[in-house]
């Protein structure tokens, strides 16, 4: 009797706890195509291709390595459908003596595995998902008692643990941990970061791209080109690129947008360490690696290791830290629709309609467009946090919950009430505009703050923080900015109140059915 390893899509790592110490003769390891999973939201298209066409590698990959691997087909007859329902017809096909899984990244599938020890005869063994540096444990050690969970005290922690930038004494290279600083450039005129590689689809993507243009056609995004990396090999060559030629200027740039250009100087690696291919700390290791041989200066390695061991690590531990209760939080009591320019791109919005282009052409968005652009705008037009975390999830490439909804809930919306942010990260046009080059050409004006052509940003700002004011005037980092909306008089106010009142009047809710099929 063989012992049954089911991989899940986002667990294709050889090295994974339940696959490591296993034998060839007395495994089978099951890899399973799922509609539940391809459909509890509807993917963008390339989320779904990027999943099955890396599970397709993976098994080819154990297979050629010698390995037992039962492959089930979304189109294979019989296919339940579901996790549950696979594992349970792999154990009247193979009669396990066991089943060992490593924990699942996600809330809803993790409960799925919980009920496995009750519903098969066989001893089914639960691995803690080691290729996060902090497990979970040890994040609810770490959080317990704690009225802030401030990201920066944990990643301190982080760095102390993995010696990540530790100099011999305990004490960080460089003096400082954190260089933030100097990591707020604006874009430069005719900056030209060297492209982040694109990998061509081979036979067995070109497979995938077929079937789910046929199952998933409805769903939102472009199909092609598709150029994200598939195996570990593919990977490994955009890590060697982004430490070769980008990351030096990673950091000063890591803030910065520019109109077209959708990867500037961004590693462009979460698509595969978050499904498995890439390992985290062996990434840090060599953002370290480059600053040690003069490849890079400090404030790009140190900002790229905290956005892992730091951001990434931390997310994940709130994440099961606060679940099930964060994915219906709504602090704000946020009600309004999500506008449905959010799937189309159609607004006159230039710095919305080019981070929704990107998002739909290439299932990707960098961190400052989710953050800055996208976000503050669900943010400030108060948008229902259930449908901004659906779109979150469907439309981008590297979207898990765990990562997906931290950063939903927590930071862009303070839908938790504060609990990973301070203070709500909310901006007027000004910020965009001293990091882009996307007002030039909007057809709004950046600079004017009320009426028909004001950048739909100024008013909404100052419309948020009127609607809030009795929660953030208490808040230290926000509580000032009222003194100078009480300077402005009753007539500015009414005027930004106006603008911004009409502005969320003319939009048109999203029509039914781009997130899941019954919404
Ligand atoms: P880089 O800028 O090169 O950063 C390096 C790595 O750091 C990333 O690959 C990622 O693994 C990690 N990282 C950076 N920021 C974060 C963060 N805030 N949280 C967790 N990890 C981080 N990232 C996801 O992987 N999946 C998501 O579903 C996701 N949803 C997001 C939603 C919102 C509203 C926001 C504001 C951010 C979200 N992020 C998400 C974080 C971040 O935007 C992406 O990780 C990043 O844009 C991926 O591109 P990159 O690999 O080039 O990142
Ligand atoms: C995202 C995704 C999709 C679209 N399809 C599958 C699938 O068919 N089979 C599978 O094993 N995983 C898939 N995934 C990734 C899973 O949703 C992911 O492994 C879980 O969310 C982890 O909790
Ligand atoms: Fe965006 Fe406003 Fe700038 Fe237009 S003017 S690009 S809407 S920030």
């Amino acid at each position: 009797q063989p012992i049954l390893v089911p991989v899940l899509g986002d667990q294709l790592t050889r090295t994974l706890a339940s696959l490591r110490g296993r034998t060839k003769d007395d495994t089978v390891i099951l890899i399973m195509e799922v509609w539940d999973e391809a459909t509890y939201v509807k993917h963008h298209k390339q989320k779904i291709v990027l999943i099955f066409s890396a599970m397709r590698h993976f098994a080819k990959e154990l297979r050629e390595a010698g390995w037992t691997v039962d492959y089930v087909k979304l189109t294979d007859e019989g296919n339940s459908g579901s996790f549950t329902g696979e594992v349970a017809r792999a154990v009247e096909r193979h009669d396990p003596r066991a089943i060992h899984v490593t924990e699942a990244g996600e809330w809803r599938v993790q409960q799925g595995i919980e009920e496995w020890p009750d519903k098969f005869a066989c001893e089914v063994e639960i691995f803690p998902d080691d290729r996060f540096l902090c497990p979970i444990a040890d994040f609810r050690d770490w959080a317990e008692g704690r009225k802030h969970l401030t990201m920066e005290h944990f990643y301190r922690e982080m760095r102390r643990k993995t010696g990540l930038l530790m100099g011999e004494d305990g004490k960080p290279v460089g003096g400082d941990w954190n260089y933030d600083s100097e990591n707020r450039q604006p874009p430069k005129e005719g900056m030209d970061p060297p492209a982040a590689p694109d990998f061509e689809p081979d036979a067995i993507t070109r497979e995938v791209i077929e079937l789910v243009d046929e199952t998933f056609g409805d769903h939102f995004g472009d199909i092609e080109p598709f150029r994200w990396p598939v195996t570990s090999d593919e990977a490994q060559k955009a890590a060697d690129a982004f430490f070769a030629h980008r990351i030096e200027k990673f950091g000063p740039y890591q803030d910065a947008m520019v109109h077209g250009q959708d990867d500037l100087y961004h590693s462009m690696l979460s698509t595969s360490l978050n499904c498995g291919l890439l390992d985290p700390l062996e990434m840090c290791r060599r953002a370290e690696q480059a600053y040690e041989d003069g490849r890079a200066p400090l404030n790009s390695v140190e900002g790229f290791i905290r956005q892992i061991i730091g951001w990434r690590e931390y997310v994940r531990g709130f994440y099961w830290l606060l679940m099930p209760g964060l994915e219906s939080d709504n602090a704000l009591n946020a009600q309004r629709a999500l506008p449905e320019f959010f799937w189309t791109g159609e607004t006159d919005m230039r710095c919305l309609a080019d981070c929704i282009r990107s998002t739909r052409e290439d299932a990707h968005a960098h961190h400052i467009q989710r953050l800055m652009v996208l976000g503050n705008f669900c943010l400030l037009a108060g948008i229902d946090p259930r449908a901004v975390q659906d779109w979150y999830l469907v439309v981008y490439a590297d979207a898990y919950q765990w990562v997906e909804l931290p950063n939903v809930s927590g930071m862009i919306l303070y839908a938790d009430g504060g609990r990973l942010a301070t203070k709500p990260y909310a901006a007027s046009g000004n910020y965009i505009n001293k990091m882009s080059d996307y007002c030039r050409e909007c057809r709004y004006s950046v600079s004017k703050k009320t009426g028909e052509d004001a950048c739909p940003f100024n008013p909404l700002y100052w419309h948020f923080m009127d609607r809030y004011r009795e929660r953030l005037e208490s808040n230290h980092r926000v509580g000032r900015i009222y003194a100078t909306w009480d300077r402005m008089g009753e007539d500015k106010q009414r005027a930004y109140l106006d603008t911004a009142q009409g502005f969320l009047d003319s939009l048109t809710p999203a029509r039914k059915g781009w997130a899941r099929a019954d919404d």
